[in-house]
């Protein structure tokens, strides 16, 4: 059988366009306006952490907070933020969490532990509940790097989280809104 000229490659990227037109979009809002936010920093390394959880509550007040409804809770190291997060966000008071910690690197592969001990606890804080748990858990080879990134020439990682969750909390409330659509 002699193959049919194809003509599909033109044809799926004009298919392509006309959905592109349309899609609807859906994103998150940045304001906190009417919004609870948990702030869940760690001890350990709290001359950054304090830091980044100055610069959250910083742009958590600037995005119109109510800071009377957001709530801070103290763990002892960045391993400890997984377990609370998740208490938090299942208490269902929560529109967001926001985990802040600082992992510096050792002499040892303890900060490979506690990275990826961090990084899946948060993860599957988030997705065992559905309430966004936002990473904002500096990990730094030096405790310079880390300062850089707690209000000095890198930004504030704890701003950006905050900023973040509020993303994820509105988007998160849009798409609950329109079930059949998410
Ligand atoms: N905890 C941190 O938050 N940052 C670190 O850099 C760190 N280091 O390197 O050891 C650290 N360790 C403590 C850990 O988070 C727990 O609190 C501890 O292991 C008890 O579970």
């Amino acid at each position: 059988l002699e193959a049919e000229p194809s003509h599909r490659p033109n044809d799926e990227s004009r298919g392509c366009d006309r959905d592109r037109a349309r899609v609807n979009v859906s994103e998150g809002h940045l304001s906190a306006f009417g919004l609870r936010v948990a702030l869940v920093a760690s001890r350990f390394n709290d001359l950054v952490t304090r830091r980044l959880l100055a610069g959250a509550e910083d742009a958590l007040r600037r995005h119109g907070a109510d800071l009377e409804r957001c709530r801070t809770v103290w763990v002892p190291g960045a391993v400890e933020l997984s377990l609370v997060a998740k208490t938090l966000a299942a208490s269902g008071h929560y529109d967001a969490i926001v985990a802040l910690g600082c992992v510096i690197r050792g002499a040892t592969s303890h900060y490979d532990h506690v990275c990826a001990m961090v990084a899946s606890g948060l993860n599957e804080a988030a997705l065992e509940t559905g309430v966004p748990v936002i990473f904002g858990v500096v990990t730094t080879e030096t405790l310079e790097q880390a300062l850089e990134r707690a209000g000095s020439k890198a930004g504030n990682k704890g701003a950006d989280a905050a900023v973040a969750a509020l993303e994820m909390a509105n988007l998160m409330k849009t798409l609950a809104a329109e079930p059949g659509r998410a």
